[in-house]
């Protein structure tokens, strides 16, 4: 897929202000600074759309960006982070998960994991999904910081620990741009049989 367009739409912080007009949605979930902005960035082609920051939690809220008019991509606050309220220590009471069970038009959850190391909410974070039949696709981060015998090696890993099949577990580098084609042909693909 080729990206014409990208352009920031809104931010909400409400359960009631996610939007539910049904354009196909893609979000991005993970712990924080796993990198979630970076790739959103990464694969828009733009440095700047999504922010980013080396201090985790920075995204608090349901971030929207149009996608050549057709599809969003949607940036959602991270989980993990110390310093979230004791009442958030359940990943998915807080606005991320409210986003997952209720928007309407979701299509995918890319769960977004570091390939150095990954943690028990990830795996929590999966059985999520996997609970309530949420299509996922696991999206290894910063692939750049390890060789590529080790990514592999990795990625094994991953698929074990995680419960998931290698196929499903897409390495990616926001840095030197590896997997954004393999994601970019996914979310292509996803569009096209939702409009048959
Ligand atoms: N080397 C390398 N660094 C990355 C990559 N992706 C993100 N980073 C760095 O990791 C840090 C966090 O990136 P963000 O994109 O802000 O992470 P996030 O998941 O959006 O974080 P929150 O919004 O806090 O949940 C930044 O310092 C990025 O530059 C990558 O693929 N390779
Ligand atoms: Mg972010």
């Amino acid at each position: 897929m080729k990206i014409k367009s990208a352009r920031y739409l809104t931010s909400v912080t409400e359960k009631d202000k996610i939007l539910q007009d049904g354009v196909p949605e893609f979000a991005f979930v993970g712990r924080s600074n796993v990198g979630k902005s970076s790739l959103i960035n990464k694969l828009v082609g733009q440095k700047r759309l999504a922010k980013t920051s080396s201090t985790p939690g920075l995204t608090k809220m349901v971030n929207y960006f149009v996608i050549n008019e057709t599809f969003r991509l949607v940036d959602l606050p991270g989980y993990g982070y110390a310093k979230v309220g004791k009442g958030q220590q359940d990943i998915w009471a807080g606005l991320m998960g409210e986003y997952i069970l209720s928007s309407s038009s979701l299509q995918t959850v890319f769960v977004l994991v570091d390939i150095r190391n990954f943690s028990q909410l990830d795996r929590d974070m999966l059985k999520f999904l996997i609970y309530y039949q949420i299509p996922f696709m696991v999206l290894a981060t910063k692939c750049d910081k390890l060789s590529k015998a080790r990514v592999n090696a990795q990625i094994k890993t991953l698929a074990g620990e995680l419960g998931v099949r290698e196929e499903f577990i897409v390495p990616t580098s926001a840095e030197s741009g590896q997997g954004c084609e393999r994601v970019l042909d996914y979310i292509d693909q996803k569009l096209e049989t939702r409009g048959q």
